[in-house]
């Protein structure tokens, strides 16, 4: 049983920002299911593209891997020959979990978890290039240079998977969306101090952008063929082809 979530339970004096930390990758699984609505729906579908665009003797990289979920479902959707995935996390503590996940299902493709900045490694060779719910970590301005540089170490046909925190245009929509979001961390036993300390711990950290923004973005990193498959609330995942 992974632990429970508790980390915004009580009132904190000094509410820093969010961190992926050691406390933050013991209870991550219980914390993302509880907090991200549709994410497993999403982390089955990223195992379904992974079937469909995985191509024999390429790379699979699954950028901001956390405890290896999406890096699992990759592993065990992969039937073509020669291929290697590498999973790439900033967190010392989230990849050191991630090896013990990973290790605990026994499989022949080979995984390489990296400790460093997703915006620093190369990518070359990529038949499916998953971003779950980690660009919206990346700083702004430097979001635009990490999806070009995906959209070049990309093979042809090959696919991105980005999935999102979202914001909405239209202002009274995006409140709704952020309404409704709370409302299933409500009904998935988050207190109202649990939702509100996390919220403000997030501010400086989670910046989300609209799906209008992602498209324009993915089309100025050279992709022609983009859209949105999943959205659930203000969470949703998007598909970009090359
Ligand atoms: C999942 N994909 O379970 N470089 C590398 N890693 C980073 C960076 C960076 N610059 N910034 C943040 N991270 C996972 C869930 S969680 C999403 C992804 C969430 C890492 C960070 O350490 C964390 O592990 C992950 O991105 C984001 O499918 O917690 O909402």
């Amino acid at each position: 049983m992974p632990s429970k979530d508790h980390i915004f339970a009580a009132p904190i004096a000094e509410l820093g920002d969010f961190c992926f930390d050691q406390k933050v990758a013991d209870v991550f699984p219980d914390m993302i299911k509880r907090s991200v609505p549709g994410y497993s729906n999403i982390i089955s579908a990223i195992g379904m593209i992974t079937a469909r665009f995985a191509r024999p003797h390429s790379r699979l990289y699954d950028l901001g891997c956390s405890l290896g979920a999406a890096t699992q479902e990759m592993r065990r959707n992969l039937s073509q020959p020669g291929c290697s995935i590498i999973a790439v996390d900033n967190s010392a503590a989230m990849l050191e979990r991630a090896r013990g996940h990973l290790a605990s299902f026994r499989s022949d493709t080979r995984v390489d978890l990296i400790e460093a900045d997703i915006c620093d490694i190369a990518i070359e060779n990529a038949s499916v290039v998953v971003l779950n719910f980690t660009l919206q970590f990346i700083a702004p301005e430097r979001r635009e240079a990490l999806l070009t540089r995906i959209y070049h170490g990309l093979n042809p046909g090959g696919v991105l998977v980005l999935s999102e925190k979202f914001k909405s245009a239209d202002d009274t929509v995006n409140e709704l969306l952020i309404d409704l979001h709370h409302d299933f961390k409500r009904a998935n036993g988050y207190s109202e101090l649990e939702i509100s300390q996390k919220r403000n711990a997030l501010e400086n950290v989670l910046r989300p952008d609209t799906p209008e923004q992602h498209r324009e973005r993915l089309a100025r990193a050279g992709f022609r063929h983009v859209d949105l498959w999943f959205q659930c609330f203000n969470f949703g995942s998007m598909v970009a082809i090359k």
